[in-house]
């Protein structure tokens, strides 16, 4: 029996691991993403990548190691289940590196445990006996020895026991590859195409690769991120992107000094809310008569509403709307900033109003994971991101709780909070594919009835509705004129067909015309007292959100490593450009469309207003390379950690 060990050590430690692993699988339990046979394979196929070297071991050796390597992984494994549990994620190295997170856990540990998870060390009470045998009995080894060692058996036979060993660990190793290898690639040119550029939730990796091929994928993903990305950037390079950061910083300090709106507002609260996939061609329309957007179109009766303001996201939708609006930051080309550079430095509102004397907060009611929020809400330095642990779902809506129910329990947590505060609120039912219950599509929509894009306008006229009732708790709550409320959405509503879109506009749509329905999102600001209602035509952009909220308040931004101007002033700012992640920008005269083929003919350059190409391209130019290095100086500060670098003292 005890000889038989070593050869049936790796068969038995890949079934109790593949054991384990699906009892991780079962109890992190993430809806659509429960074990598959595909998953199987690639488990199975981890397991063998890890331990095929244990092959080329002596038969001793061999069977500590499989232990050693069980003890290992289970405790990886577990860890992750007990971070799972509080963190809705999974561990990272970033979050190794970044102390406070995991720290946050020990005090509620207990509560993490389940009776259920000594499954997990059922088969230690077999092995730790024998491991520590193994390693002590002196008649075990002899046993384990057993026939005499190869080499008394004469150098050929010696020989061809290792070229044995060696090829059985190579054929197992192969083995293991190819296992992981298919269902991958099978997966990453199918459905998950965008996942491993994307990289929008770790769970989601975790559903193609298993949790051990995660973290085998996190580690390279660091290494490449931080290690493998060339030396130290060119000095030229960082000075050219110092200079479009001081410009910008020099044009908000000459605003705070000049315009009368710097520091009315000293001393508000601010709530600032983040709308799903809201975008501003629904506001103030009617469909068979009905607004479709009531309650905004009430409330726009005593606030600022700005009808060419625009989403400046990329891939990370809405973590880069989220990065824009408190960091003034452009997005990156690919992949999210949340889930690339969570660990680098940020000049973002919260921190910025926390110097000033503020309680910051976030309030999203989903997996704190996702868009990796629990990392990168400490970086921007909220002191609670309040997620789906902190509500009850008593109004279960598409992917998580109602955005009724969300906003009425977010206000009773912000009343709780010292003033004057900060509170970001990222709203989530209108989210794609956005069919809602028939019980809450109270909107006739004619002939879009049940279409996707019907849908849509369900699910904003229920957003709308929401907003409604959140303007009255913050009434009631005595909050509504002690803060400045505003809203934005974050990204268009990934409906690539135009037909309904013209067909609901009542008109064809050129392609300048596409492009602002497409980018076109609402930001509506209401003041404390409010003064200055009205349509405001001037451009504007999510970047611009915290310097509008800054100059408001009086807190000069002009020395803080940001990108965007404020929106509300007594004059609108001359000249001021919306950048676009492709390269495209517009000032509210023009619209410049970069080449997709990237040949410098192919470029588009529009009259902004009547959406009809401008004879002479060249109208474009300056302003088109003054978007490239407003990218080029944002995707340096991001990606290099140079954020801090970037800042000058006021
Ligand atoms: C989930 C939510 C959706 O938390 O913010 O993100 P999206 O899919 O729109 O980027
Ligand atoms: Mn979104």
């Amino acid at each position: 029996m005890v000889t038989a060990l070593p050869s049936l050590g790796l068969p038995l430690f890949v079934l109790v691991m593949l054991f384990k692993l699906a009892l991780f699988d079962r109890l992190v339990h993430v809806p659509y993403m429960a074990m598959n046979a595909d998953d199987r394979l690639v488990a199975a196929g981890t397991l063998a990548l890890l331990a095929f070297w244990t092959l080329w071991l002596p038969r001793r050796g061999r069977l500590l190691a499989l232990i050693a390597l069980d003890v290992l992984l289970t405790a990886l494994v577990y860890a992750d289940l007990l971070y799972f549990r509080y963190f809705q994620d999974l561990i990272t190295i970033p979050v190794l590196l970044q102390a406070g997170q995991v720290g946050e856990l020990g005090d509620s540990i207990h509560a993490l445990l389940s009776p259920r998870d000594l499954w997990f060390a059922a088969d230690w009470a077999a092995l730790l006996p024998l491991g520590i045998a193994l390693l002590a009995s002196k008649r075990l080894r002899g046993a384990l020895a057993g026939r005499p060692a190869a080499a008394s058996r004469g150098p050929g036979r010696a020989r061809r026991a290792a070229i044995r060993r060696l090829a059985s660990g190579v054929a197992v190793f192969l083995l293991g590859f190819a296992l992981v290898y298919a269902p991958v690639h099978k997966a990453s040119t199918t459905w998950a195409a965008d996942l491993f550029t994307g990289n929008w939730w770790n769970l989601s990796l975790y559903n193609v690769t298993g949790v051990l091929g995660f973290h085998g994928y996190d580690l390279y993903r660091y290494a490449d991120e931080h290690w493998m990305r060339g030396g130290a950037p060119a000095p030229a390079e960082v000075a050219e992107a110092k200079e479009v950061f001081r410009e910008r910083g020099d044009v908000r300090d000459q605003l705070d000094a000049t315009d009368p709106l710097f520091g009315r507002y000293k001393g508000s609260n601010v709530i600032l809310v983040q709308l799903e996939a809201f975008q501003s061609f629904v506001v103030g329309k009617r469909i068979g008569g009905q607004p479709v957007t009531p309650n905004i179109d009430k409330l726009m009766a005593d606030s600022l509403y700005f009808d060419n303001f625009y989403h400046q996201t990329a891939q990370g939708r809405t973590s880069d709307a989220d990065l824009a609006a408190n960091a003034s930051l452009q997005p990156l080309p690919s992949g999210s900033v949340f889930t690339r550079f969570a660990q680098h430095a940020y000049d973002s509102l919260a921190l910025t109003l926390k110097d000033g004397g503020y309680a910051a907060n976030a309030f999203h009611a989903y997996d704190g994971g996702f868009w990796n929020r629990n990392m990168m809400y400490d970086t921007l330095g909220y002191d609670e991101f309040f997620s789906k642990n902190a509500y009850t779902i008593d109004e279960p809506l598409g992917w998580s709780l109602g955005d009724k129910s969300f906003f009425k329990q977010s206000v009773r947590l912000m009343a709780a909070q010292p003033q004057p505060f900060y509170s970001f609120l990222i709203s989530l039912s209108s989210h794609h594919p956005y069919a809602l219950p028939a019980s809450v599509q109270t909107l006739d929509v004619g002939a879009f009835k049940g279409t996707m894009f019907g849908d849509y306008l369900e699910a904003v006229h229920y957003v709308d509705a929401a907003i409604g009732q959140l303007v009255g708790e913050l009434k009631a709550a005595g909050l509504w004129d002690r803060s400045i409320f505003m809203f934005y959405g974050d990204h268009d509503n990934s409906i690539d067909d135009w037909q309904p879109f013209e067909t609901f506009l009542g008109h064809r749509l050129n392609d300048a015309e596409r492009f602002r329905v497409l980018k076109g999102v609402p930001f509506l600001v209401h003041l404390p007292d409010g003064a200055r209602a009205g349509t405001y035509r001037q451009a504007g952009g999510q970047l611009d959100v915290a310097p509008t909220a800054l100059h408001l308040l009086g807190i000069p931004s002009g020395g803080k490593a940001m990108l965007g101007t404020p929106l509300v002033t007594a004059q609108p700012l001359a000249g001021k450009e919306v950048v676009f992640r492709s390269g495209a920008f517009t000032d509210g005269k023009v619209l410049y469309v970069p080449p997709e083929d990237g040949l410098p003919e192919h470029s588009r350059c529009y009259d902004f207003a009547s959406g009809s190409l401008l004879p002479d391209a060249s109208r474009c130019s300056p302003g088109a390379q003054d978007a490239v290095r407003e990218l080029q100086a944002s995707d340096l500060a991001v990606t290099r950690d140079l954020v801090p670098a970037m800042r000058r003292e006021p």
